[in-house]
């Protein structure tokens, strides 16, 4: 970073007044170091810092602009909204849209309740089910991140339970007690648990493709054991689809794999970029919320009428006839381009991709569980990162974390992104 970077001049001045001077502790750059690029403006598949240094980006908000940025249908959407006024504390046939076009696109979720995150769609879906089923025991896999809930901020304990323990301080013990923390795509120890606690289960939550660990799909068997276990004990079964919702299919995950869950939760793409998140599934389920039921729920910016006007129209651009495949066709050539582009610099590289969404990997094989992820050779991943940066590419500052494509994202684009990786590689 040259010394006259204004990122570095912003960065510096953020530190005063903001912890760690983001508002999410992803966007620092802290696990592969360096300066975090202050975004000044983006469109279509680009954005640029305050050194007004153009970015091919691959992570679009971490999924939200699946469009690409700034796109135009989704822009005059938010401000024909916003003319009428920024939010109401009242309920618009906006959101009437918008849960029906839910419903309609994920068959599974009978009802939908829109909420403003990730985490408190996923931190409602657990207190649903848990009022529910009346049982307070919740499954968890080690990888799989599903917001900042108390609950869900918990790793694997000890021993074979593996009761939790809480992965960030603040997190009573009494609440990292009630979540199991188990091995993602080990069919065989859910199948043990569910034996001995099976009774005391209110819910399964899973990634059902992981994209905060890196890319890890899971494999059919274990989402397939997972559904019958859930069924024969009684609990519930929740796919946090916030990513993989609309990124890996029209009909998100849940699609791709032929399974229903008993709830979804989604966000990101719906959203469009602006805040908009929900959780749903059966209506017999949905019918415990307040104000009908006793598991009460709340948000004052639920359903807000900009943030739905950007999501619905988010939600019309990704039904366009082969908007899938063209996405998932690009993503695949950026990951074989890649992968060739390592091969031919002798790296020990791998990439996957499932729709929208990849994941790079320095190993000799694709990951297919959290230690084998683990094991990947994240100083290497750091060192490509910031090639490719100073390349003018935009990777997911971790890696540990999925990266994105939007429709905007086209040959020429995925072209100098490789030719980038070339010059890249070549430095490792
Ligand atoms: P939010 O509260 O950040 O809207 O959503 C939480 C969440 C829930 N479930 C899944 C599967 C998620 O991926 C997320 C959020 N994803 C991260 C990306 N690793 C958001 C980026 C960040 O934390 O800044």
């Amino acid at each position: 970073m040259t010394p006259s970077s204004k990122n570095d001049t912003l960065f510096a001045r953020a530190q005063i007044s903001t912890p760690g001077g983001v508002n999410s502790p992803v966007r620092a750059f802290r696990s592969v170091g360096g300066t975090p690029r202050f975004i000044t403006r983006a469109l279509g598949p680009c954005f640029w810092d305050a050194d007004d240094k153009r970015y091919i980006d691959y992570i679009g908000s971490w999924g939200p602009a699946i469009v690409g940025h700034a796109h135009p249908q989704v822009i005059r959407a938010v401000q024909e909204a916003a003319t009428r006024g920024l939010s109401f504390g009242a309920p618009t046939e906006g959101e009437i849209e918008m849960a029906e076009e839910i419903c309609r696109l994920m068959p599974s979720i009978q009802q939908v309740r829109l909420v403003s995150s990730g985490t408190e769609a996923a931190m409602s879906a657990l207190r649903l089910a848990r009022g529910a089923t009346g049982r307070d025991t919740i499954v968890k896999f080690e990888g799989c991140y599903h917001g900042h809930a108390d609950s869900l901020l918990v790793k694997a304990g000890s021993g074979l339970l593996t009761f939790g323990n809480p992965t960030s301080a603040g997190v009573p013990e009494d609440f990292a007690k009630h979540t199991l923390v188990l091995d993602y795509n080990n069919p065989q120890q859910l199948e043990e648990v569910f034996k001995t606690s099976g009774d005391s289960i209110a819910c399964v939550i899973v990634e059902p493709v992981a994209g905060n660990m890196n890319l890890l799909p899971a494999t059919p068997e274990f989402l397939q054991t997972m559904r019958r276990l859930c069924t024969q004990y009684g609990a519930l079964l929740i796919f946090d689809e916030v990513m993989s919702g609309f990124r890996v299919a029209l009909g998100g995950a849940q699609s791709l794999y032929g399974i229903v869950p008993d709830l979804t939760v989604l966000g990101k793409v719906i959203g469009g970029g602006l805040p908009v998140a929900a959780f749903g599934g059966r209506a017999d389920l949905m019918g415990n919320l307040a104000p009908l039921g006793p598991v009460y729920q709340a948000g004052t910016l639920s359903g807000n009428p900009v943030a739905v006007a950007a999501g619905m129209s988010t939600l019309k651009l990704i039904q366009a006839p082969g908007f899938y495949t063209s996405l998932g066709a690009q993503t695949a050539k950026l990951t074989k381009g890649l992968s060739e582009a390592a091969q031919l610099a002798g790296i020990s590289f791998c990439a996957n991709s499932v729709g929208g969404m990849f994941g790079l990997y320095f190993a000799k094989k694709v990951p297919t569980t959290y230690t084998e992820m683990m094991a990947c050779d994240k100083l290497k991943f750091n060192a490509f990162f910031h090639a490719m940066l100073e390349q003018g590419v935009y990777l997911a500052p971790s890696a540990f974390e999925a990266g994105f494509v939007s429709a905007q994202h086209d040959d020429a684009t995925i072209d100098a992104t490789l030719a980038a990786a070339r010059a890249s590689f070549a430095q490792l």
